[in-house]
C-alpha cells in the first residue's frame, strides 16, 4: 500500500480492495484496454493534482451534491485527491475577498494548467445582471476565468446546455458556457445531475493519458455518451417482446416491462445510466420504474413533456441478444407498431420487417401474423 493510499484511507476509510475496483471500473468505462489498469491505478495513486476552479451560476448545486456526497466513499475520495479545489463557493470554508483571493491566487499561479469546471448556466439578458457574485456578472466571471484555463468542464446540463433555465421564454437568456467561451476546449457533462463517475474518468483520462477525450458532436465524452440507454436497458428484451407497462401501477409496470408507452426517453438518449447506474445499490431511473427523461439531452429535458413518446431510432434488437420471447407477451402495442407510433416512418417499418425476421413464425404483431 503506498503513501498515497494510505491518505486516502484516512479521508474516507477506503479499502484497498474498493479503491482498485474503482479504478478498475473507471478503466472499463473510459473505453480503455483491460491493459490500461495499471496506468490507471498509478495515477490514481500518484500526488498528481489537477489545479480547478469550480464556478456556480444558475443552477441547484445537485452537481456538487452527486459527486460530493456520492454514497461510494472511494469516488468522492478519488475525485477530491485528485483535484486541487482552489474555488469552489459551496464548499470552500473562506468567503469574500478572502474566497475571491484564492481564485485569483490560482488563475495567476497556475495559468494554461487549471481545469475551469462551470456548474449551472449563465444568464445573458440585460447585461448578465440575473446572477453576481462578488459584483461581477456571471459573463464577466466565466469570461475572466477561462482566458488562461486549459480546458473548460462543464459539469451538468445546464452548464453544458442551459438546462431548466433555458426552457422558454427563458427570461434571463440563459445559454450553457459554449454559447460564451469559443476559444477554448470545453467538455460537456451532462446530466441533471450527472453521474460521478464520468466526472472522475474525464479527470483520470486527463491525467493518466494527458490529453482530453474524444468527445461526440454535443461535446461529450464519447466514452461515457456514446450509446443510447435503449441499447443496454435491462427492460428492453421487454420492449423488442413488445410488453409494456401502460400506467404507473399497472400489471405492466409492477412486471418490469418496458415504460415506452409511459414516455420513457431511453431510445433518444444518449449515456452510460444502464451500465454505470448510480450509487452503492446499482440503481438508475428506470431500473426503479420511472422512464429516463433524458437529462442529458438539451432536446428532450424539460423541452418535452415526461409522457411525450420519442423517436424510435432501433426498432430492431441486436442480432447479439438473445432471441425475443413474444410467448408472454404484454397488453401494450408490439415495437413495430410502437415504433410507427414513434414517428418513425419508412425507415423504421424497414428495420420492423428485421425484427419480423427474427420473432418465431408463431409470433404475433399487434394481432397480426409477423411475415
Ligand atoms: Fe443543473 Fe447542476 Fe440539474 Fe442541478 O448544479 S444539471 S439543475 S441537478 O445541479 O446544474
Ligand atoms: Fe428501456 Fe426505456 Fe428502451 Fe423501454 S424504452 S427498453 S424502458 S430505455
Ligand atoms: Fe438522466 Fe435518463 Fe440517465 S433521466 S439519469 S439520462 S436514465
Amino acid at each position: 500500500m503506498t503513501a498515497r493510499h494510505t491518505d486516502i484511507d484516512s479521508i474516507c476509510d477506503v479499502s484497498r480492495r474498493d479503491f482498485v475496483k474503482t479504478c478498475m471500473t473507471v478503466t472499463a468505462l473510459m473505453g480503455l484496454p483491460h491493459a490500461m489498469f495499471g496506468k490507471v491505478l498509478e495515477t490514481a495513486e500518484s500526488d498528481s493534482k489537477l489545479p480547478v476552479v469550480w464556478l456556480h451560476f444558475q443552477e441547484c448545486t445537485g452537481c456538487s451534491e452527486s459527486l460530493l456526497r456520492s454514497s461510494h466513499p472511494t469516488v468522492q475520495a478519488l475525485i477530491l485527491d485528485k483535484i486541487s479545489l482552489d474555488y469552489h463557493e459551496t464548499l470552500m470554508a473562506g468567503s469574500g475577498f478572502q474566497a475571491e483571493h484564492a481564485m485569483h491566487e490560482s488563475i495567476s499561479l497556475n495559468k494554461g494548467k487549471y481545469v475551469l469546471v462551470v456548474e449551472g448556466a449563465i444568464p445573458k439578458a440585460e447585461n448578465g445582471i440575473y446572477c453576481k457574485v462578488a459584483g461581477k456578472t456571471a459573463v464577466e466571471s466565466l469570461t475572466s476565468a477561462a482566458k488562461d484555463a486549459l480546458a473548460i468542464i462543464s459539469i451538468g446540463t445546464c452548464a453544458s446546455y442551459g438546462g431548466i433555465q433555458s426552457v422558454q421564454p427563458n427570461p434571463t437568456g440563459a445559454v450553457g458556457v459554449g454559447d460564451i467561451v469559443k476559444d477554448k476546449p470545453i467538455i460537456n457533462i451532462p446530466g441533471c445531475p450527472p453521474n460521478p463517475y464520468t466526472f472522475l474518468s474525464t479527470v483520470l483520462y486527463y491525467l493518466t493519458l494527458k490529453r482530453l477525450p474524444k468527445l461526440d458532436k454535443m461535446g461529450r465524452p464519447e466514452f461515457a455518451y456514446g450509446r443510447r440507454i435503449h441499447e443496454h436497458c435491462e427492460r428492453r428484451p421487454h420492449f423488442d417482446a413488445g410488453r409494456f407497462a401502460r400506467a404507473y401501477g399497472d400489471e405492466g409496470h409492477a412486471q418490469g416491462y418496458c415504460l415506452y408507452q409511459l414516455g420513457c426517453k431511453g431510445p433518444a438518449t444518449f449515456a452510460n445510466c444502464p451500465v454505470q447506474r448510480f450509487n452503492d445499490v446499482g440503481a438508475w431511473p428506470v431500473s426503479i420504474g420511472h422512464p429516463c427523461i433524458g437529462c442529458t439531452e438539451p432536446d428532450i429535458l424539460f423541452k418535452t413533456s415526461i409522457s411525450d413518446k420519442v423517436q424510435i431510432h432501433e426498432p430492431t434488437p441486436f442480432d447479439s441478444y438473445a432471441p425475443v420471447d413474444a410467448g408472454k407477451r404484454g397488453h401494450g402495442a408490439d415495437p413495430v407498431t410502437t415504433a410507427v407510433l414513434g414517428l418513425v416512418a419508412g425507415a423504421a417499418i424497414g428495420a420492423g420487417a428485421m425484427l419480423a425476421k427474427k420473432l418465431p413464425d408463431t409470433a404475433e404483431t399487434g394481432g397480426k401474423k409477423a411475415q
